[in-house]
């Protein structure tokens, strides 16, 4: 049979449910049973990215990330280990929509021609997914594609989705000179941890880290991670259950704590230890303690990008690279306005805002030498440009001092993951600072006073109306709504505030700060009330 024959006869396997499907930041994300079809065409896509690339590796992940247990979803992971570029979105959409296996069959062939896919060398494609349920199965609508198109494919179980984009920039960089690491499972452990044991030094971090894994695929990573780290660190893994799938982000991880602002009922941590918690897939980690008079303080992703540009900042001065070195912070308009401010004013660091979503903070992030993105959620990462990695490497100490500074420096640019936000690797850069700089979670929190925030969904009849400018700080439309929201922010002292269409659910967000508590409260409900 032809290649069309075998994708006629496979997808008449996962017929299209009628739905329509949107590959959206988070790639399709949906309950699970409706997945099949999309999973199987997300497979082609996959294949003819590979094709595009000359055979390089393509990923695919099969998560729902901090979505409830039912849930599921897939995304596609770039040669480099970044997220699928933007114009392929359109083309896995409109694969996923196509109603009949004859239609998908002409929109796949259609794609082929116009895409001008060069050689004919074998499509690879790697895939992994995280611990729910629905996994294996829809991991089997994957391979069906793959198996029609002839693609070549390693399945590699369960993995964090960092994992995943570490082990596909590994695959595509073997032999060049951006060779990343080894390709398996057990050289991501060996990088950073390795990278770890040389940042550290002799400064162990002080008392433990309590781990929540959100009962999610982080769990059994950490606990296998902890085994390469030889006891450098004290790290206390909770809620790894991954037995029972449906208790997966239930009353636990990123999501649950920064949306609560609370820690999990479950956490037995006393005053001021040092707690921490991932979300599903382990891309996201916030950081919290139970501060004075058992008041929860989140250090949320603002904290660790500002903790992390000002321990940067002085590893490059240390060391000498300051002129060399341009170092930046990249944010989303969700950034606390006193972490902003802390960057520019106090790090002398340049800030620049990007849209919601890593993708916009990655490829800005790219712009500076080193670049450190998060969004306040708890997703990010610092990306080394090309000319840094020269810069640090060919750099020739002119004091122990420099050296020093220099080593450190050199053993995070290993340690940061370079490919995505990373939970894992997040969590130990987060260490790696604490250690040298001697703090706890209290001196950490003690660097800024955030700006009272609330966050808001507000639930619309059409939320396309809602057109943003600005890296979606202003509204153009409807028209005179941003006027009103000026008008309102005004009156407030330090008040800010904003409102966008949600990207991943249907409903518009109002963003809103101001001085006090009930300042910000206020606010955010006159904004909400100006949307609606
Ligand atoms: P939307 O739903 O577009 O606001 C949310 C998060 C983003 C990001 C995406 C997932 C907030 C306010 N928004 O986006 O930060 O994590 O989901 O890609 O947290
Ligand atoms: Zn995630």
């Amino acid at each position: 049979a032809t290649i069309n024959d075998k994708i006629l006869a496979a997808s008449a396997k996962h017929p299209q449910p009628g739905n329509v499907f949107q590959y959206g930041t988070a790639g399709f994300r949906m309950k699970a049973d409706l997945l099949d079809s999309v999973v199987f065409r997300v497979g082609l896509l996959a294949s003819l990215r590979s094709r595009k690339f000359g055979g390089q590796v393509i990923g695919v992940m099969i998560t729902a990330s901090h979505n409830p247990p039912e849930d599921n979803g897939v995304k596609l992971v770039d040669p480099f280990g970044e997220m699928l570029e933007s114009s392929w979105e359109a083309y896995a959409t409109r694969l996923a929509n196509a109603k009949t296996d004859k239609e998908l069959l002409a929109v796949y062939n259609k794609l082929e021609q116009d895409l001008d896919l060069g050689t004919n060398k074998t499509p690879k494609v790697i895939y992994a997914r995280d611990t729910r349920a629905s996994g294996s199965r829809l991991v089997g609508c994957l391979v069906d594609a793959l198996e029609a198109t002839g693609t070549e494919y390693t399945d590699y179980k369960l993995l964090t989705t960092p994992q995943l984009h570490y082990l596909v920039r590994c695959s595509n960089t073997k032999g060049t000179e951006y060779e990343y690491g080894d390709i398996s499972e057990k050289g991501y452990y060996e990088k950073l941890a390795n990278a770890f044991k040389l940042a550290v030094k002799h400064k162990k971090p002080q008392g433990p880290v309590t781990v929540d894994c959100a009962n999610g695929v982080g769990g059994p990573k950490l606990r296998e991670l902890i085994k390469y780290l030889d006891g450098t660190i004290d790290i206390r893994v909770v809620n790894d259950d991954v037995l029972k799938p449906e208790n997966l982000n239930v009353s636990c991880g990123a999501d649950y704590v920064k949306t609560n602002q609370r820690a999990p009922p479950s956490s037995k941590a006393g005053p001021l230890e040092r707690c921490a918690s991932l979300d599903g897939d382990a891309d996201r980690i916030v950081y919290y303690f139970n501060g004075e008079n058992d008041k929860f303080v989140l250090l949320d992703g603002d904290r660790i990008a500002t903790l992390a540009a000002s321990f940067l900042g002085e590893l490059a001065r240390q060391s000498g690279l300051a002129e060399s070195l341009k170092i930046g912070v990249v944010q989303t308009a969700y950034a606390n306005g006193a972490a902003t401010q802390y960057v520019t004013s106090n790090l002398g660091l340049p800030v620049v805002c990007t849209a919601t979503g890593v993708k916009h903070l990655h490829h800005a992030a790219l712009q500076f030498d080193v670049g450190v993105y998060f969004e306040a959620n708890g997703h990010g990462t610092v990306v080394f440009s090309h000319d840094a990695y020269k810069a640090i490497n060919n750099h020739e100490p002119q004091s122990p001092a420099q050296a020093n500074a220099l080593e450190t420096l050199k053993a995070l640019s290993d340690l940061i993951n370079q490919a995505v936000g990373d939970a894992l690797s997040d969590l130990l850069l987060v260490e790696v600072i604490l250690a040298h700089k001697g703090w706890s979670v209290k001196d950490w929190e003690d660097t800024y006073v955030d700006l009272p925030n609330r966050l808001v969904k507000v639930h619309v009849l059409l939320r396309s109306m809602f057109v943003t400018t600005d890296s979606e700080r202003r509204l153009l439309e409807p028209a005179g709504l941003q006027a009103t929201i000026d008008s309102l922010c005004g009156k407030y002292k330090a008040g800010r505030s904003f409102a966008r269409a949600s990207g991943t659910e249907d409903a518009v967000r109002v963003y809103a700060e101001a001085a006090t508590r009930g300042e910000a409260d206020d606010l955010a409900q006159k904004v909400a009330n100006a949307v609606s």
